[in-house]
């Protein structure tokens, strides 16, 4: 790294990452305050490169949201609807079993299973989803539920944290995706999802995930109205459970998309601003694996671009994104991205793409489908 032309607000922070050492508090509030991205783009990539060399992953995976009500009332939120409304829907068990059967077939080897808070769901049809997923396709990954999801399920299930993640993973669960983190601290949180459970919640409820010996993932929701000091404590927040559990896979910052939401007369994060919170979230978060761009939200070439600012992860190829996807995908964007489309993503960055599946292993390469074949044929996998 050249240091020597570094902004001298940076100098001190880029012989910190230089060395290895653990940036604090205030250097992650100097990193978000710096107008020069590109000092942090090499000193994220410094660290990328020596977490993940050239690497990029991405998975073949599909987006399964099985109901758009919710109580929570997230202002942020443009999926979600009353239970009433004419446009919410929840979907049967054999109905999801349909939709991953068309996933399956497509090459998909995981299912991203989430879903709106709903008030009558009981913890049965939870359980028979993960269970009648896992008997069609053993060897489909269930990345399923938020931490939000499970306070939930304790909540109007009457059970206790560990009967609810113990029934799951007896059920079927694999891991857990990263949503409903937002901005963990107060006041910031209460003022976006006033009726989510707490930042403190969702850090306890992700380590009793950990201590059952699943992985999850973490995110952060910004460009909003949250500060540069609510981004900085997020991340620090992670990293302090991740120095206890290692549990966190990926690190995911997502770009606030305003249209549809009750915070629909804000600009949402300008393209440097996703750029440094990538970058950000690499250096401050030396103790988490993977930091994904999420093209979706992104939109392709930003992502592209942040495959150089700390990224070393994709996110899926998403055939169909599901529902959830379609309120908050980029504008202009495509809702999938196939096998060679991602992989000239990623070389077009100067990086080599690995398909991985959800923990990070790479696919043997006589387990990949092609990237250009779609299986035509229905597969007799459903009775
Ligand atoms: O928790 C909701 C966010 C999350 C909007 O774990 C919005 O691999 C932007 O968590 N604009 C769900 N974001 C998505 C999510 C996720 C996505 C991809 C990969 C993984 C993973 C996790 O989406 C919610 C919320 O933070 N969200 N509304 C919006 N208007």
């Amino acid at each position: 790294m050249q240091a020597s032309f570094f902004p001298a607000e940076l100098k001190a922070i880029a012989a910190k990452v230089e060395d290895g050492e653990r940036l604090s508090f205030e250097d992650g509030v100097s990193l978000f305050a710096s107008a020069d991205l590109i000092a942090l783009g090499a000193m994220a990539n410094r660290v990328r490169e020596r977490m993940n060399g050239d690497f990029t992953f991405y998975n073949v995976n599909r987006h399964l949201n099985y109901t758009n009500v919710c109580v929570s009332d997230c202002a942020f939120c443009g999926f979600y609807r009353r239970v009433r409304h004419p446009e919410a829907y929840e979907w049967s068990v054999e109905e999801c079993v349909e939709i991953a059967a068309r996933a399956y077939q497509e090459g998909a080897r995981e299912l991203h299973i989430v879903g709106g808070l709903h008030p009558r769901l009981q913890f049965d049809y939870y359980t028979s989803l993960l269970s009648e997923l896992k008997r069609h396709f053993p060897d489909m990954h269930l990345k399923a539920f938020t931490m939000v999801e499970l306070d939930h399920l304790t909540r109007i299930c009457r059970l206790s944290d560990e009967e609810v993640i113990q029934g799951l993973i007896a059920a079927g669960l694999d891991s857990c995706p990263g949503g409903g983190a937002e901005i963990l601290g107060e006041p910031t949180r209460s003022k976006i999802c006033a009726h989510k459970t707490s930042g403190e919640r969702w850090l306890e409820l992700s380590e009793k995930v950990h201590g059952q010996g699943l992985k999850t993932n973490a995110t952060m929701l910004y460009g909003h109205i949250e500060s540069i000091e609510d981004r900085v404590d997020h991340l620090l927040q992670l990293r302090t459970l991740q120095d206890k559990t290692k549990g966190f896979m990926c690190f995911i910052p997502l770009a606030f998309h305003p249209q549809g939401t009750d915070l629909a007369h804000l600009p949402g994060p300008s393209a440097i601003d996703s750029l440094k919170t990538i970058a950000v979230s690499r250096l401050l978060l030396d103790n988490v694996p993977h930091i994904k761009a999420y093209w979706v939200m992104l939109g392709k070439n930003i992502a592209q671009v942040a495959l150089r600012f700390g990224a070393d992860d994709l996110d899926g190829t998403i055939n169909d994104g599901g529902t959830l996807m379609e309120s908050y995908l980029a504008e202009g964007n495509e809702n999938h991205l196939t096998k060679s489309g991602i992989e000239e993503l990623i070389k077009g960055a100067g990086r080599i793409p690995i398909e991985r599946d959800t923990l990070y292993n790479p696919i043997p390469l006589d387990r990949r489908l092609p990237p250009s074949k779609v299986i035509s044929q229905p597969l007799p996998i459903l009775n």
